[in-house]
C-alpha cells in the first residue's frame, strides 16, 4: 500500500476552496483534513509533498482531443503517447479522444482501431467519444450497445460534407436513438453545405490565402447550424452537446434554449478565448497555423464567450487539441485555404490558460476547476472518479503554483508539433507537481510518469441529465 501526503496547499475544487492535507491511498483519495494537523492525526506517508503557498487542484479531463487523427489528407501530428505525455506536462489527467467510425464499416472496427492506437501508449487516463460517420439501422443497433459498453457520447457533424456530413434526417434519426438510450450526442454545428459553396466562390476569386478559412466560415452559419441542431434535439427529445462554440451568435443560441428550460449543453475552447482573426491574417502563410473548424472569430466574439462561462450558458472549455506541424504539414495549404489541415495544438496549455482567465478576472477560481474538471468529468459520466478530490476519487491531483510566471513556446512545450498557437504568450500560474491515480508523473517539473500507466475508462451516462 503506497501512501502520499499532500500538505498545506489551497484546495480548489468547483465546489469549495479550503487549506487542506489531503491523503492519498492505493490511488485514491483516502481522506482530507485541515492543513497541519495531518501530524496530529498520525498519517504517515511514504512520500510527502509540500504544496505551502500552492493550489491542490483535481486532474483536468480534457473531453476533446485528436491524438493520431487521421485528417485532411494527414494525420495529426500527437500520439496517444506524446499526446497524454504532453497533457500530464499540462496538469491534465484523464482525455476523452475521438474514435473515428469509417464510412460503410461498423462502429466497433472503428473503436477497436482507436483502442489498438491508445492501449499500453497512454501517460495518463483516457476515454472515447465516436464519430458517427453514417446514421443506418447497423449503426443505430451499434450505439445501443456502445453506451451499455461505457462509451456514451456520438459526434455527428452538419460540417464537411463528403467526409463526416451528417444530413439533417441522419441527424434526428441519431438523437431519437440516443433520447432512448441515454446517450448524448455531440454536434460540430456549421452549415458544411453552404460553407462549401462560399469557399468554391473564394478560391475562384483568387481568395487563398489563410485568412479566408475565417471569412467563409461565417458566424451566422455556424449560428444557423446550433440554432437548426437544438430544433432537431427538441423534436427528437434528446440532450444536445455543441462542441467549439466560437460565435457570439450561437452562443446566443445555446443561452435561448436553455432559458426555455432544454438539456442543451455547450463547450469552447481555448482559442477561441485567447486568439482571433487577427492571427489567421498574421503575413505570408503564418495564419495556417491558426486554421481550425470552427474558425477563430474577430476579437469581438470573445466577450459573449466568456459571459457565456460566467452565465453557465457553456459549461465546459475543452481544447479539441488537433495538431499539424506547420512544416509539410499546414503547408499542404500553400495557394489553397481550404486543403490546409484544420486543427490546432492545445491539450498542454488549457489548465494554464484558463488560471490567466482567473488571473485577468474572466472567472473566479472556482469556476476555473468546474470548466477545466468537474463539469467535463459529470458531462461524459465521469464523476465521481474523475473532476474533483473527495475521499473516493481517483487521486488525480495538480500542485499548482499560482504565482509562478512561464511564457509558451514550441522550444519548451511537450507536444509533438513545430509551432505553439501561443508563442511568447506570458502566463501566470504553472503546473508543478501531477499525481494520476496516485502515481507521480510530473515530480516538481520533473516527468516521471510512463508509458502505459494510463488506462481506459469506461462511463456512464451524461450526469447533468439524472
Ligand atoms: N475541427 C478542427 O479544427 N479539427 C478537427 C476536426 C474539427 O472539427
Ligand atoms: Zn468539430
Ligand atoms: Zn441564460
Ligand atoms: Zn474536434
Amino acid at each position: 500500500m503506497t501512501r502520499t501526503l499532500v500538505q498545506g496547499g489551497l484546495v480548489v475544487t468547483a465546489a469549495e476552496e479550503t487549506y487542506a492535507d489531503v491523503l492519498v491511498e492505493d490511488g485514491k483519495v483516502a481522506a482530507l483534513a485541515a492543513a497541519g494537523s495531518s501530524v496530529a492525526r498520525g498519517w504517515t506517508a511514504d512520500r510527502v509533498i509540500d504544496a505551502t503557498g500552492r493550489y491542490v487542484v483535481p486532474g483536468g479531463v480534457d473531453a476533446h482531443t485528436h491524438f493520431d487523427f487521421p485528417f485532411g489528407g494527414t494525420s495529426s501530428s500527437d500520439t496517444f503517447e506524446t499526446g497524454t505525455r504532453a497533457a500530464a506536462w499540462g496538469g491534465t489527467t484523464t482525455v476523452v479522444d475521438f474514435a473515428v467510425q469509417t464510412r460503410g464499416r461498423a462502429l466497433r472496427e472503428g473503436l477497436d482501431a482507436w483502442h489498438a492506437k491508445a492501449e499500453g501508449k497512454c501517460a495518463v487516463d483516457y476515454a472515447f467519444h465516436m464519430i458517427l460517420s453514417d446514421v443506418n439501422e447497423d449503426t443505430l443497433k451499434e450505439m445501443d450497445l456502445l453506451v451499455g459498453e461505457g462509451l456514451t457520447s456520438f459526434k455527428l457533424f452538419m460540417a464537411y460534407p463528403g467526409v463526416f456530413y451528417s444530413d439533417d434526417g441522419q441527424i434526428l434519426r441519431a438523437m431519437q436513438r440516443a433520447a432512448g438510450n441515454g446517450g448524448l450526442v455531440m454536434m460540430h454545428a456549421e452549415n458544411g453545405i453552404a460553407i462549401d459553396v462560399l469557399v468554391q466562390q473564394a478560391l475562384a476569386a483568387g481568395r487563398t490565402a489563410p485568412r479566408y478559412h475565417g471569412e467563409v466560415r461565417r458566424a451566422l452559419l455556424e449560428a444557423e447550424a446550433t440554432h437548426r441542431a437544438i430544433q432537431l434535439a427538441r423534436v427528437a427529445g434528446s440532450p444536445l452537446y455543441v462542441v467549439h462554440v466560437s460565435a457570439e451568435e450561437a452562443v446566443a443560441e445555446l443561452a435561448a434554449a436553455r432559458d426555455k428550460g432544454l438539456p442543451v449543453f455547450g463547450e469552447t475552447c481555448p482559442q477561441y478565448l485567447f486568439l482571433s482573426t487577427d492571427n489567421l491574417a498574421e503575413p505570408g502563410f503564418e495564419g495556417a497555423k491558426y486554421v481550425c473548424s470552427t474558425p477563430l472569430r474577430p476579437r469581438e466574439h470573445q466577450a459573449a464567450l466568456w459571459r457565456g462561462l460566467r452565465t453557465d450558458d457553456l459549461q465546459v472549455v475543452s481544447t479539441d487539441h488537433c495538431p499539424f506541424c506547420f512544416s509539410g504539414q499546414k503547408e499542404l495549404g500553400r495557394g489553397d485555404f481550404s486543403k490546409i489541415p484544420n486543427g490546432l495544438p492545445g491539450v498542454e496549455h488549457r489548465m494554464d490558460l484558463l488560471h490567466q482567465a482567473v488571473v485577468d478576472g474572466h472567472i473566479t477560481r472556482r469556476r476555473w476547476i468546474e470548466l477545466a474538471c468537474a463539469a467535463p468529468a459529470r458531462m461524459f459520466g465521469l464523476a465521481p472518479h474523475k473532476g474533483t478530490i473527495a475521499p473516493g476519487a481517483d487521486a488525480d491531483l495538480v500542485v499548482y503554483d499560482p504565482r509562478a510566471t512561464q511564457v509558451l513556446s514550441a522550444t519548451t512545450h511537450h507536444m509533438n508539433v513545430d509551432y505553439s498557437a501561443y508563442e511568447g504568450k506570458e502566463i501566470t500560474g504553472r503546473v508543478e507537481t501531477v499525481l494520476s491515480r496516485g502515481e507521480i508523473v510530473i515530480d516538481e517539473r520533473r516527468f516521471t510518469g510512463r508509458t502505459g500507466h494510463g488506462r481506459y475508462v469506461p462511463r456512464t451516462t451524461c450526469q447533468y441529465l439524472s
